[in-house]
């Protein structure tokens, strides 16, 4: 019989050993040059030219999307952005390498999956704006989609809290027998959550069939990360609960595409948690309420920005004889029209009524929230002026 702590599987040592951080040596996997130029020594993966435009397209729409939607928030239009410029890559090349019926969880920054599932530029508006047409009507701060027909999960902004969700949504998964898998998003800051201990944990033992995918982007708002953590960034904490791990360039697409081909293939057949390591930078400032200069040098966004993913694998697609550099540039431009066309048809629509934010919880709303509906609708009558939205929908 196995002995209970497994100390048949332990080596014996008859000095006293003591194991550092660096003896574990995790490299990355970059397929790409910044050029876009293949390393000679890569296996790339197999790409189609239609899904290399695809992820192509989804990239700079996103990114014309992400300045657009900043734009806005700076007039005033939306109460809150968070871009993800820089970042595109991994989350773009992540969700091409899954299937429909794989489920999303994520964390804030990855409009890029959601777009890639096929999430439409109305549907983004429509929840920035919080109008009548967003399902969740008006009840999350904009940016914290949730589209249960591409099966992606509600955002929720408490960090770290999707991780041991996605562990148990992929246990579900695994007991029903489904040919699908969980990807669960997080950035390395919400790697220092109790939760991504407790989810990582929980995925192993169980042998859940789940992605985590940390977009390790170098700061937690104005934190870096050597603040926040000492050891190997976030896969060595992989290895650790006994997790497969990858650790990836995530401004290189194609690794990204090649490194969760991998993950969801051994997620799937031997039903375990796979952790992936995407290294990247966020260029684009946490959210509309930030201000890196404060805390981080221009040279510093330069030297990132020359790793740009969008344009590393542009680069690659001209090699392949796949890019168009005059139809590209239409589609940014129609891109750029669609954004502004649906920004300004969409703030039109009504908002939600404030009746909204007591139905669906209760079969029949209790007395308390009753009376305090009552209590916000009468101030807002009585101070029409500084709810101009919300007055014209008591
Ligand atoms: C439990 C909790 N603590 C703190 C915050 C405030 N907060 C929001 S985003 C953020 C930084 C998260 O950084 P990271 O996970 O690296 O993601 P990134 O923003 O870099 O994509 C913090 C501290 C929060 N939302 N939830
Ligand atoms: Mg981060």
């Amino acid at each position: 019989m196995k002995d209970r702590n497994h100390l048949s599987n332990i080596g014996l040592s008859h000095q006293v050993n003591v194991i550092s951080n660096g003896l574990l040596d995790i490299p990355m996997l970059q397929l790409l040059q910044a050029d876009g130029v293949p390393h000679a020594q890569a296996t790339l993966p197999e790409m189609t030219q239609q899904k290399a435009e695809k992820i192509l397209g989804t990239m700079q729409f996103i990114r014309i999307l992400d300045e657009r939607m900043v734009a806005a928030q700076r007039q005033g239009r939306i109460s809150f952005y968070l871009a993800c410029t820089g970042e595109e890559a991994s989350t773009v090349g992540s969700a091409a390498a899954l299937e429909p019926q794989d489920m999303i969880m994520s964390q804030y920054r990855e409009q890029g999956a959601l777009a890639y599932r096929g999430y439409t530029t109305e549907q983004f508006m429509d929840q920035m704006f919080s109008n009548e047409k967003e399902p969740n009507k008006g009840r999350q701060m904009p940016i914290h989609y949730g589209v249960k027909e591409l099966n992606f999960m509600t955002i929720s902004s408490p960090l770290g809290t999707q991780i041991p969700q996605a562990s148990g949504y992929a246990y579900g998964q695994k007991m029903a027998g489904l040919d699908a898998v969980t990807i669960c998003y997080f950035g390395e800051g919400a790697a220092s959550e109790g939760d991504f201990h407790a989810g990582l944990n929980m995925a192993a033992v169980l042998k859940c069939p789940v992605i985590f995918l940390c977009r390790n982007n170098g700061y937690a708002i104005s934190t870096p990360s050597e603040e926040q953590f000492a050891g190997d960034g976030i896969a060595s904490r992989g290895i650790g609960y006994g997790v497969k791990t990858i650790r990836v360039d995530g401004n290189d697409v194609l690794a990204v595409y090649a490194a969760t081909q991998k993950a969801r293939e051994i997620a799937l057949a031997e039903q375990c948690p796979v952790l992936i390591e995407a290294m990247t930078y966020r260029l684009a400032a946490h959210s509309t309420s930030d201000d890196p200069s404060g805390y981080r040098s221009k040279d510093e966004e330069e030297r990132w920005r020359a790793k740009d993913p969008v344009q590393r694998f542009a680069l690659w697609m001209q090699s392949q004889g796949w890019f168009d550099e005059e139809q590209n540039k239409l589609f940014l431009e129609q891109s750029r029209q669609e954004v502004l066309s649906e920004l300004k048809r969409v703030e039109k629509v009504p908002i939600c009524k404030v009746d909204e934010i007591i139905t669906d919880v209760y079969d029949v709303p209790p007395w308390h929230l009753k009376e305090q509906l009552a209590e916000l609708k009468a101030h807002i009558a009585k101070y029409p002026d500084a709810y101009p939205k919300t007055s014209g929908r008591l």
